[in-house]
């Protein structure tokens, strides 16, 4: 198991989409594994490869309060979306920065588990949300991406100066 280094926005390599996943092998195991890692110690409840600078299809997510309803989505689709919601939402690559976006309410995803198997999940709330931002990140989207030009420099500054501060 390994700790893998975060891209920040707005590193443009969190624009490039992803490419779907062919084979669920070791490599596909233990990137999920490291990411997982990762997500528990940042500690986040969402994970998208391309965030660790990976190009594949593949997410994992955790919202349960005890840390234990690990989540692992390859190669993800939204098959139905449903409704509207507004959520407050923060991203592990835009750090300190969180603002509301309006997403589905409800959404229905298949996905592949690590087994190869095909699964769907209905699901609302924040895990509803949780799905859509980590896919928008396959798709070269943050959250920021939603949000006015205006608030998208205020953010590019502040991460800037942040930059600067810890170099
Ligand atoms: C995506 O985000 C998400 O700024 C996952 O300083 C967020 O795990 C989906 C985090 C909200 C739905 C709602 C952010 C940690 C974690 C930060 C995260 C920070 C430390 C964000
Ligand atoms: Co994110």
């Amino acid at each position: 198991m390994a700790l893998l280094p975060i891209l920040r926005y707005p590193d443009p390599r969190l624009t490039k989409i992803a490419a779907p996943v062919e084979n669920i092998d070791d490599d596909i195991r233990r990137l999920a594994a490291d990411m997982a890692e990762t997500m528990y110690e940042a500690p986040g409840i969402g994970l998208a490869a391309t965030q660790v600078n990976v190009h594949k299809r593949l997410i994992v997510i955790d919202i349960s309060e005890t840390r234990d309803e690990l989540l692992t989505l390859i190669n993800p689709t939204i098959v139905v979306a449903d409704g509207h919601q507004v959520y407050e939402e923060g991203c592990l690559s835009v750090p300190g920065i969180y603002d509301k976006v309006e997403r589905a309410a409800t959404v229905t995803v298949r996905y592949l588990d690590l087994d190869g198997q095909e699964c769907s999940l209905d699901t609302d709330g924040l895990l509803a949300v949780c799905v859509q931002h980590e896919i928008d990140h396959l798709n070269g989207k943050v959250f920021v991406d939603h949000l006015s030009r205006l608030k998208q420099e205020r953010i590019r500054s502040k991460l800037a100066k942040q930059a600067r501060i810890t170099a």
